[in-house]
């Protein structure tokens, strides 16, 4: 299976998980039409679907069941969605173009965009605990990969490396050390999590070798993943990217390039590349769909 493909099976569930609701004054314990409407129109509205696909493709590598790995996919996905809507608000990155549509708040207005934002993260939390509910057989795999999935997007995780960004870039200081710490919360840890989600699933636990070496390859594809999003901003194609280009330089931003100069961050992509696929060495042939996406990110257009 490739990345398409696991795309398309979380595209037909979100959209059933998440479907187009009727305007209506809601009765007592339902979601109203336009929370409904305003989550759907971001997460609906494309995006690659690298999280959750990189958690159902790790699922079937370690043998866990793939109908239990759907809901913490999905839920990984609208997690990353409520981050998207909130880093474009006005007082965070102040973005107007997003998955080649205009930004949440700008259609329906920042109050319900926030709103949107914390209905799909609220959900995806909701969602996963029916989950874990529906599955008692393995108790502790699904709780142990709930836990990974909301730490690595919680205050030790991505808004922890979101705040140290924000707070950054007013002060106009960051240093290299600081600058690791942001992208590793901020970027990595959301691609580490889907990872260890899975092999938590599959029983796996944090001191087996199996975990350490998904850790790394997370790590390694994570920091690729944003010095590759750094030099997008630079030579990528708006049309083709679906969101603003040349915002980090102009808003003079501590990145990749920045530090190491445009080669200089390919080189740097390069080295990440070749850690990562060192360590997938324990999965052998089974590894295969981690080695391709190593290869589809670094020379990825969008
Ligand atoms: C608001 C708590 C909070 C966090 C924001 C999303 C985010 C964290 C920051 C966006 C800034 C940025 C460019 C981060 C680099 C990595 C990243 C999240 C890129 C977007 O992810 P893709 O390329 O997007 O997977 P699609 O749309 O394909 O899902």
């Amino acid at each position: 299976m490739t990345l398409k493909d696991y795309a398309a099976l979380v595209e037909d569930r979100l959209n059933e998980l998440l479907p187009e609701a009727a305007e209506k004054t809601p009765g007592i314990d339902e979601t109203p039409w336009l929370l409904n409407n305003a989550m759907r129109y971001s997460l609906m509205a494309g995006g690659k679907r690298l999280r959750p696909a990189m958690l159902l493709a790790c699922a079937d590598m370690l043998g866990a069941s793939r109908e239990e790995a759907m809901i913490p996919a999905c839920a990984l996905e609208m997690i990353h969605t409520y981050s998207l809507i909130h880093d474009d608000l006005p007082g965070m990155d102040n973005d107007t173009l997003r998955r080649g549509r205009p930004t949440n708040h700008v259609v329906f207005g920042e109050g319900q965009a926030i709103l949107a934002g914390d209905g799909l993260l609220s959900l995806a939390v909701e969602l996963m605990i029916g989950n874990v509910m529906a599955h008692p057989d393995n108790y502790a795999g699904g709780i142990r990969a709930m836990n990974e999935i909301v730490r690595g997007a919680g205050v030790s995780g991505m808004v922890g490396g979101q705040c140290m960004d924000l707070y950054c870039e007013r002060e106009g200081l960051c240093d290299e050390r600081m600058l690791s710490y942001i992208h590793m919360n901020k970027t990595a840890r959301m691609l580490i999590s889907p990872l260890r989600a899975a092999a938590a699933l599959a029983g796996y636990a944090p001191e087996s070798p199996e975990w350490k070496a998904l850790t790394a390859y997370g790590v390694n594809f994570g920091l690729l993943f944003q010095a590759v999003d750094d030099i997008l901003d630079v030579v990528g194609d708006e049309k083709t990217l679906g969101k603003s280009v040349g915002k980090d330089a102009a808003e003079g931003k501590l990145t990749y390039v920045a530090l190491y100069g445009l080669e200089g961050a390919r080189k740097r992509a390069d080295a990440l590349a070749g850690e990562a696929r060192a360590s997938l060495a324990p999965f052998g042939g089974r590894a295969a769909f981690f080695l391709d996406l190593l290869d589809s990110m670094a020379h990825r257009a969008s």
